[in-house]
């Protein structure tokens, strides 16, 4: 590295090209050819900045700056994020929360400063789902929130599982589960690009997070009967689009001010002029409250039900994974808010501390998105507002690991 350290955004430079789509968004999907890319990129940054790292049975990669062996009662502070992507995914979600951290570590060490605890940065392999379906997985099986069973024969849409996927990249399938890690951990903070224009509203760079929306993914089968385009009267049709159309407009109605997004379709057999035999539908909803969520989806299946029923075709729906409300621990995050004079604010939006937060006190700190928009190319944060994200972030590595 040379005398002065990059920043934040020369960081993340550092992986521009990596899955970089003609749109201008990145498609990084867990196991894929992206992966080792990312994976040495955050090798080569720990190694210039004489971190040792490890890997968990679960792909979940960690650098760590002082002496530690993951053992209980080590009480180290981790930070990090990912870096896997939604298909066409921004250049922020994930990414951001990785390079702050190595830029924090900068920071602190030029001031200076020396951890009185250790200090981790974690990368979570597969956050998005995107490849396997199931969002967070490294943290959830880390965690034990999912078993490696139901984890390794989740299959992409090519019908490689997780464990052949692993296995083509040189990883052992009955390594994946829980982490002795965790144990020597006893705080988690997760610096974010924000998925919405709260810290807008705000007029804030930093925010802190006060709690998740419940949210999950939900798969729906319709099937029918193909048959020709042209040959067959529309009165004599059993066509499962016309039945999954009718959901998403019943989603619609019935999300209210939750959220409801049929993003992901396969049809088969897929054909223009042929009426599908299939058509599988992804639901992602989220609510304020577990409720309003269960009978959010309750209503969008039982719509799903009577259309079908109409439609002379057929529906299962099945859950691929459910997680409850998240509210961060309360005084951790009014210590950091405390600190940092921060905004709190909440999110729809789900992440590996939500899910870690189950098992250690855990914060997390937004960065604003002057477009508000995530999961698309146009996802954006200033520099500057990166650079007092890495303020941030460092400021809370001094009060917490001081
Ligand atoms: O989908 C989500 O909420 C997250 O960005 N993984
Ligand atoms: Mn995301
Ligand atoms: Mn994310
Ligand atoms: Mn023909």
């Amino acid at each position: 590295m040379g005398s002065a350290p990059p920043g934040v955004t020369g960081l993340l430079d550092g992986i521009a090209a990596v899955g970089r789509a003609r749109s201008g968004g990145y498609r990084r999907f867990a196991w894929t050819t992206e992966d080792p890319t990312l994976r040495d990129w955050f090798d080569g940054q720990a190694a210039a900045r004489g971190l040792e790292v490890v890997e968990d049975g679960n792909g979940n990669r960690l650098a760590v700056w002082g002496a530690w062996s993951g053992n209980a009662g080590e009480d180290a502070l981790l930070v990090g994020s990912h870096l896997d992507s939604v298909p066409d995914g921004g250049a922020y979600d994930g990414p951001l929360g990785v390079a702050s951290s190595f830029a924090a570590v900068d920071r602190l060490r030029a001031d200076g400063f020396e951890p009185a605890r250790p200090v981790v940065i974690g990368s979570f392999t597969d956050e998005e789902g995107a490849r396997f379906g199931v969002a967070c997985l490294g943290s959830r099986l880390a965690s034990g929130a999912t078993t490696p069973e139901r984890a390794l024969a989740l299959r992409d849409d090519d019908g490689t599982t997780l464990a052949d996927a692993m296995r083509a990249q040189g990883r052992d399938p009955r390594a994946v589960g829980p982490a002795d890690w965790l144990a020597g951990v006893g705080r988690f903070v997760e610096l974010h690009v924000e998925q919405g224009r709260g810290l807008v509203h705000d007029d804030a760079a930093v925010g802190v997070a006060t709690a998740i929306w419940p949210h999950g993914r939900w798969r729906l089968d319709f099937c029918g009967e193909a048959n020709h385009a042209g040959a067959t009267p529309m009165g004599d049709r059993s066509d499962p689009m016309l039945t999954y159309a009718a959901t998403a407009l019943a989603a619609r109605r019935l999300a209210g001010d939750a959220r409801a997004t049929f993003g992901r379709l396969a049809v088969a057999p897929n054909g223009t002029n042929a009426i599908p035999s299939r058509v599988t539908a992804w639901l992602d909803a989220r609510a304020s409250d577990e409720r309003e969520l269960e009978r959010l989806v309750e209503g969008i299946v039982d719509s799903a039900r009577a259309a079908a029923a109409d439609d002379g075709t057929t529906v299962d729906a099945s859950a691929e994974s459910v997680t409850g409300a998240v509210t961060f621990d309360v005084p951790l995050r009014d210590r950091l808010a405390g600190l940092l004079d921060a905004p709190v604010l909440p999110t729809g939006a789900g992440h590996d501390a939500g899910i870690l937060a189950s098992v250690l006190p855990t914060a997390m700190l937004f960065v604003r998105n002057l477009t508000g928009v995530s999961h698309a190319p146009s996802e954006h944060a200033d520099d500057a507002d990166c650079e007092a994200g890495v303020d941030a972030l460092a400021a809370v590595v001094r009060e917490l690991a001081g």
